[in-house]
């Protein structure tokens, strides 16, 4: 094991003995507290330690891919050019390792298509999943998940930000014969791995300007979704969903994967719908959106984001509106049923800690969530008892939700706190550093 990864010998000396007790303490002390209030701690720990958290692997270059192309397009643009970006597989595969023993619980990995190892050029329309068999085999040692998302853009041809509603029929055949790859390679990995794969698909396609046919392009897309959707896998293997969004930079004027086409095209055809929270206008709650699509669908697949103004894709933060979707996943008893994975890419600080922060802090959501009296708070609204119902939510929010927290990574064998940063300044220093 490289010396950076804490060992159990390495947490003991950071944390430190008498810290390790102090913390293990404290946490009688809370479990006390929250039991007062009928909230079982033992069982909110548990809970987040076994829900995987699809941690998206393009925070850790910069969305480029291994395909060696050069700018991104399709309304991807990443900012700062913080040293260490991951130039290959192996630099990539090493620092999620690095993140992931910093980081409490089971998870999963979610790459893109432009993420295939290969030896020679493949084009994107000839991918197969033997390319993506380095990916199977690291998270198999590990006992990761991986979900999949073909990749519309950085390519010559989706330069003019348009792929499946293209109207040039060669155009479109082309990225219809790359998603439909994209869900053969998913549904192959979701086999072998014994977990099924997400498929995401999401397009950048829509028009700078006001266009003069808004209908054709969805009508286009649409029949392109018909021919993708028409081969069949294993529900076991493969859950296909679709990803909608507002506008992009460059296609300010018309989206065509709005979020109006592509609910009701996933409800009509039996395959789900994916919610970005960077992906609607700024004042909509999309954490509201979570319990309406609930009563339709039994899955719900999430991109937990932090959109700064805009669909900017910050390092998610443990503010209100992700404080809010975790509620709506626990409180609705769907930690099953909605998908967590991550989406951002921020190249102006170090990409491991962009991944340990946004991903803890998920967790962290996770567990306020679970932290509350949630059937005591239903009850107080179904008996129109609004006083007391706001008294409760805002006392919760002064209990020692921290020390939970310390004992779950603690059980975890994952940093209980700030320490976890200096793995990662050693780690900046021993590897990062020194690639050019
Ligand atoms: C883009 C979408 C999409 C991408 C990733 C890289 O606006 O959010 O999910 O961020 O596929
Ligand atoms: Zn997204």
């Amino acid at each position: 094991m490289p010396p950076y990864l804490p060992t159990d010998k390495v947490m003991e000396n950071i944390v430190g003995r008498k810290a390790m007790v102090e913390m293990m303490q404290n946490y009688e002390e809370a479990k006390k507290a929250y039991a007062a209030v009928g909230v079982d701690t033992e069982a909110a720990i548990q809970a987040v330690l076994d829900k995987p958290i699809s941690i998206h692997c393009w925070q850790g270059d910069d969305v480029h891919g291994f395909e060696g192309a050069g700018e991104l397009s399709g309304g991807i643009a990443t900012t700062g050019n913080y040293p260490g970006c991951a130039r290959n597989p192996q630099e990539l595969m090493a620092d999620f390792d690095v993140a992931l023993s910093l980081i409490p619980g089971k998870h999963r990995i979610n790459i893109h298509a432009s993420y295939a190892i290969t030896e020679e050029k493949v084009d994107r329309d000839a991918l197969k999943p033997e390319h993506f068999q380095a990916w199977i085999d690291y998270a198999k040692q590990r006992g990761l998940g991986i979900d999949f998302n073909p990749t519309l853009f950085s390519h010559p041809k989706a330069a003019d930000s348009l792929t499946l509603s293209h109207p040039d029929k060669e155009i479109r055949d082309f990225w219809i014969r790359h998603v439909k790859a994209c869900r053969e390679i998913a549904a192959y990995i979701g086999k072998e791995l014994g977990t099924p794969c997400l498929n995401n698909i999401w397009i950048p396609d829509g028009y700078k300007e006001i266009p003069a046919d808004r209908l054709g392009p969805r009508m286009r897309l649409k029949a392109a979704l018909d021919e993708i959707f028409a081969v069949k896998y294993d529900p076991n293997c493969l859950i296909d969903c679709v990803e909608s969004k507002v506008f992009g930079i460059g296609v300010e004027a018309y989206t065509v994967g709005s979020n109006e086409f592509y609910l009701s095209y996933a409800a009509k055809n039996d395959i789900y719908y994916l919610l970005d929270n960077g992906h609607f206008h700024p004042t909509e709650m999309v954490s509201d959106k979570i319990p309406a699509l609930l009563t339709m669908f039994d899955k719900v697949p999430l991109h937990v984001t932090r959109p700064m103004r805009w669909d900017s894709d910050h390092v998610v933060l443990l503010q209100d509106e992700v404080r809010e979707i975790a509620k709506e996943i626990v409180r609705n008893d769907a930690m099953d049923k909605v998908l967590i994975g991550l989406d951002y890419f921020d190249a102006s600080i170090n990409r491991v800690s962009a991944w340990v922060v946004g991903v803890r802090n998920m967790q962290k959501a996770l567990l306020e969530a679970l932290l509350l009296p949630g059937a005591k708070l239903k009850k107080l609204q179904d008996t129109e008892q609004f006083s007391e119902m706001m008294m409760l939510s805002e006392e919760m929010k002064m209990f020692p939700v921290g020390a939970v927290w310390q004992e779950l990574c603690r059980r975890a064998d994952a940093p209980a706190g700030m320490e976890w940063f200096d793995t990662v300044k050693q780690y900046e220093k021993d590897v990062l550093l020194s690639r050019g």
